[in-house]
């Protein structure tokens, strides 16, 4: 390796990007049973009846609610197990799975 090359690598810092986040949300809907939204929490996203009841309450109550942060793949993949399971009970609930800012 020449000086200019030990130079230029100094020079260059490795700039390592942190992969973006992402958020998947519950959102309300007036047709799902609460107790299915709960079901649906423990399965897909291994929550106890506590924290998952905390978090359909929340969705219930305000429209939205944070389910869990994680990478891309993982939130769009789980977003979407989670949305099916509904849809296969007849259920309109939604799972989304966002860019944190
Ligand atoms: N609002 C629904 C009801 O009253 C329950 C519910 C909560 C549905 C959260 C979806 O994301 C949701 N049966």
């Amino acid at each position: 390796m020449s000086d200019n090359d030990v130079a230029a690598k100094r020079l260059t810092k490795p700039k390592l990007e942190r992969p973006k986040l992402y958020k998947v949300l519950l959102v309300n809907d007036d047709f799902t049973p609460r107790e299915f939204v709960v079901m649906v929490l423990k399965a897909v996203f291994r929550m106890g009846e506590e924290a998952g009841y905390r978090v359909m309450m929340t969705a219930h109550k305000l429209g939205t609610s944070v389910v869990v942060v994680c990478a891309k793949d993982v939130a769009e993949t789980k977003a979407k197990e989670a949305t099916d399971l509904g849809k296969e009970a007849g259920f309109p609930l939604l799972f989304t799975a966002e860019p944190e800012e």
